[in-house]
């Protein structure tokens, strides 16, 4: 087997689209928070699939500006170029080179089982699906696989992306030899899912109906507070957590916890007798000193791109390091003569 992480700490891997002006609340508690604190304990590898963001329809303007902007946010909100490794998954041509040979041992019948695709392609419309999208999953799981990941840290949706990966493992292991580790898909915890705050029991979205519910990382502080004052609550007074009864409560619990460490148990007590302006007026305070530091830091990364545009080079020199042994056993296995460029003559 090729090289699994060096210094016995499992490898993870995860990654984000680019697709919106800026991370959202829910995108920050739901993934980016658990992957910065999974930074120490394990083998760390964490991208921008840039290339996954044209499978549907994209401007390319808006997507290099995306692609700078999530990853300034990336850093800001705590992942460590250093600690690990952080790129954009265009500057690492092994992602697109694996997918191809994994196409070519992918069923047409099975890319056509994912339920992503299906959805997708009923929303665009059968004629704006492309092969690019229908191509998606084993892009993903070249990304995966690429690395020798042990685990890789997503939400529900990606459940049948990652199974997809595993059968392909398994599936090159067993016809050209031990090659790939088979990754675990770590399915993120239901608790951390964010709502929207105008219709709570939705989940916060860069594509929910109003703009009040949903808090942007990068906007002005006192508008994110705004949009908490303004949140929908239910009806009642109590402030207890109850998904079914009062979503827009629960969820504010959910966010005021996410963002103190205070377990909701604590603030339950603490809010006893109170009524919903008080956790409003505090959670406010709260979000605004959460956004305020987390917004500057990204700002000040937006305004050296030559420093962000090195940072993110670096990343990729150091993916490229593992993900092109990774290529070049597969493209030995699979009988592709050798080239002086995979012998390590760049
Ligand atoms: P959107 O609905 O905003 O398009 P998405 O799931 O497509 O959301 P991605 O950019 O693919 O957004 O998501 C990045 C990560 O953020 C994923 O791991 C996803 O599970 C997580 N995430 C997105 N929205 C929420 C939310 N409301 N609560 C918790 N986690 C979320
Ligand atoms: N499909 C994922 C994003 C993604 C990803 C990956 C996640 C692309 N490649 C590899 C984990 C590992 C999504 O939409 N959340």
């Amino acid at each position: 087997m090729t090289s699994s992480p060096s210094h016995g700490r499992k490898r993870i891997l995860s990654g984000a689209k680019p697709t919106a002006d800026s991370l959202h609340l829910g995108n920050y508690i739901g993934a980016v928070r658990n992957w910065v604190d999974m930074q120490s304990a394990y083998d760390a590898v964490f991208f921008i699939p840039d290339l996954h963001a044209i499978t549907v329809d994209f401007d390319p303007a808006e997507l290099s500006n995306r692609t700078r902007v999530v990853a300034a946010q990336y850093i800001a909100a705590g992942i460590d170029p250093d600690k690990s490794i952080f790129f954009v998954q265009s500057h690492v041509p092994e992602h697109a080179q694996l997918a191809w040979a994994l196409n070519c041992i992918t069923g047409f019948g099975e890319a056509s089982r994912m339920t992503q695709f299906k959805d997708k392609t009923q929303k665009a419309g059968a004629d704006a699906a492309t092969l690019g999208l229908f191509a998606y999953p084993t892009l993903m799981a070249a990304d995966i696989l690429l690395y020798q990941t042990d685990l890789v840290p997503v939400g529900e949706d990606q459940r049948q992306h990652l199974e997809l990966t595993r059968n392909l493992a398994q599936r090159f292991n067993t016809r050209f030899g031990e090659t790939f580790t088979v990754p675990e898909a770590t399915i993120l915890k239901e608790s951390a899912k964010i709502y929207d705050l105008q219709n709570p029991t939705a989940k916060m979205s860069k594509t929910g109906e109003s703009p009040n519910g949903s808090i942007q990382l990068l906007e002005d502080p006192k508008i994110a507070a705004k949009r908490i004052k303004s949140a929908v609550t239910d009806t009642g007074t109590e402030i207890r957590f109850d998904l079914e009864q009062k979503p827009g409560v629960s969820n504010l619990l959910t966010i005021y916890s996410s963002l103190t460490g205070k377990s909701v148990a604590e603030l339950e007590a603490e809010y006893q007798g109170k009524m919903y302006g008080h956790l409003k007026v505090d959670l406010a305070e709260v979000m605004v000193d959460f956004i305020t530091p987390l917004r500057n830091r990204t700002n000040e990364l937006m305004a050296d791109p030559a420093e962000l545009d090195r940072l993110l080079a670096r990343g990729a020199e150091r993916a490229r390091e593992i993900a092109s042994v990774t290529l070049s056993q597969v493209y030995e296995r699979m009988g592709f003569l050798p080239s002086l460029r995979l012998a390590g003559v760049r």
